[in-house]
């Protein structure tokens, strides 16, 4: 139901608009009582006023500390004038009712980024006294509307003046809740500034670190750094952890949520391919969209590794990420900066590499300052709990068993191996089609592994390469002989998948009949 408004209580730190709206409430003949600086702006502008300290009958003291934190103003607040025992209450005490209330809050957050360092400045401009008047009166919004940005004087204004001085219950409801956001976020701020001085000055080493989730949680943890946002921009999100003991990014702006995915699964490949574990003669080039590899490459250079690496597809490596697992030299750089990436990562840059990368500033550069192990378990949440499990690394325990009469020629062995290193960083059900040591197609994602190997040779023919010859990794057993020949009707010439499925028998059966030589590694590399 409508209110009528007799008695507004006006409070405000910003005071654009103030006057023009107080002078609307004044027309329509209510009564505006407020706090000193509002009340000399206000009178200032031709309007009668009420102070505060005459409804309260007490001074705004402790350097206005102490204004309106008292039970004149919140009784009139939080009262429910409809209920009778309210109503006898209210007249016992001489309390009269606020149906309007404008406040607006010290501006904490201005206070810190312009003084960061003086927490006696931001403590000052915690407001106590303002939340308190805007809690209560949310509250109450079945009879009282509060209003807690200039934003909102315009539609406020058109109601009241259209009711003759009345206001809604639907903009009532929709401004107290508009007012717990406020309240609630004014609160997260001063909590992480608390937290960020706690860690700063008052920590032991070796203490825990406070930081917070904004949105929701506080957290406590060793380490927790606030991200801008999450997977999308309308989600909190952070990082825990160290990832800088392992990457470095030196140029461009801070990384994201989504930038700190594509950059571990990037890493994860290389770490595959270690630097001093492979060839020194070979340099990798590895291109990730979305936590996926979109081109693998090793090659006499890395910016052969690159060409081929992008020829795989063309169209997927714009705003990717780029991984090089050697120092990245003039050449590299120049040939990488023909498309637009998001981020390059490599060991090192060659200094005049880096002339040329750190001209575009919306590319980030990352360093790699140590490679994964397998030493970090995978911890990932799930409603009510978390999950973790030992990283999948290391080739250790796999075998190597040749199971079909052909056995794959050492060119061919060659590229099985590499592309059994990739697939494993494919998501599942995956499936790479590599000749010699570069990707020409990959089959990512399907939730069935025949649709992987179809969209493998499909996208390895958008991309004009022929699959004559090829090989095939496939990261989990074939559960029926129908990929086989798919890879066989292709050109493919050689298989390397785990085994495992009970029709193994059928499938070697088929790789016989076809020609084709297979390879199983005992070992799986689910990639969900
Ligand atoms: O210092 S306070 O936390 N104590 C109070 O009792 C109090 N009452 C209102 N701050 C208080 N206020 C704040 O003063 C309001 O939230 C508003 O931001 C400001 C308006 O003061 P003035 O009218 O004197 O400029």
């Amino acid at each position: 139901a409508d209110i009528k408004v007799k008695r507004a209580l006006i409070s405000v730190f910003d005071k654009s608009g103030i006057a023009e709206f107080a002078r609307t409430l004044h027309e329509l003949g209510i009564e505006i009582i407020s706090t000193g600086g509002t009340a000399e702006i206000l009178r200032e502008n031709g309007l009668k006023i009420t102070d505060v300290s005459e409804v309260t009958n007490f001074p705004e003291c402790l350097d206005g500390r102490v204004k309106t934190l008292h039970p004149h103003i919140h009784g009139g607040l939080l009262a429910r004038p409809g209920k009778k025992d309210h109503a006898d209450t209210l007249a016992d005490l001489g309390i009269e009712p606020f149906e309007l209330v404008v406040v607006n809050l010290y501006p904490f957050q201005d206070a810190i980024t312009q003084k960061p360092d003086d927490t006696g400045h931001a403590v000052e401009n915690i407001d106590i006294g303002g939340p308190a008047m805007i809690r209560a009166a949310a509250k109450n919004f079945e009879n009282a509307c509060v209003v807690t940005n200039p934003r909102n004087y315009p539609s406020v204004t058109a109601e009241l003046k259209s009711k003759n001085g009345s206001i809604g219950a639907a903009q009532r409801i929709r401004l107290a809740s508009e007012a717990f956001r406020l309240t609630s976020h004014y609160d997260l701020h001063i909590t992480e500034k608390l937290a960020k001085t706690a860690n700063a000055h008052f920590s032991e080493p070796g203490d825990e670190k406070i930081s917070r989730v904004p949105g929701h949680l506080t957290i406590s943890a060793p380490s927790h750094q606030t991200l801008r946002y999450g997977e999308n921009p309308h989600q909190s999100a952070g990082v825990f952890g160290n990832p800088g003991e392992f990457i470095e990014c030196f140029h461009g702006k801070k990384l994201s949520y989504n930038n700190y995915l594509d950059i571990d699964s990037a890493l994860q490949l290389g770490a595959d391919f270690h630097p001093d574990e492979i060839s020194p003669e070979e340099s990798l080039c590895a291109i990730f969209k979305h936590n996926i590899p979109c081109g693998v490459a090793l090659a006499g250079s890395s910016a052969e590794a690159w060409e081929q690496a992008f020829a795989t597809d063309t169209v997927s490596p714009f705003g990717g990420v780029i991984l090089f697992n050697r120092k990245v030299d003039p050449d590299t750089a120049k040939a990488v900066d023909r498309i637009f990436s998001e981020i390059i990562i490599a060991p090192d840059f060659d200094e005049d590499a880096l002339e040329l990368l750190t001209e575009k500033s919306n590319r980030r550069l990352v360093r790699i300052k140590k490679w994964p192990d397998g030493s970090r378990p995978h911890i990932r949440t799930i409603t009510g709990g978390y999950l973790w499990q030992e990283a999948d690394f290391g080739f250790g325990t796999e075998t190597r068993e040749t199971v079909t009469q052909l056995e794959p020629d050492s060119n061919q062995q060659k590229s099985l191996e590499f592309a059994w290193k990739v697939v494993k960083h494919v998501k599942s059900n995956a499936i790479v089609y590599a000749s010699g040591q570069r990707t020409i197609g990959i089959g990512t994602g399907q939730p069935n592994r025949i649709d992987a190997s179809r969209l493998a040779v499909q996208k390895a023919r958008e991309f004009g390469h022929s699959l004559n010859k090829s090989v095939l990794a496939s990261d989990a057993f074939f559960p029926f002989a129908d990929g086989v020949e798919v890879a066989a009707e292709s050109g493919s010439r050689a298989i390397i998948q785990p085994g495992g499925s009970i029709r193994d028998d059928e499938v070697i059966q088929k790789a016989d009949d076809l020609g084709i030589s297979m390879i199983f590694t005992g070992l799986r590399h689910f990639r969900h």
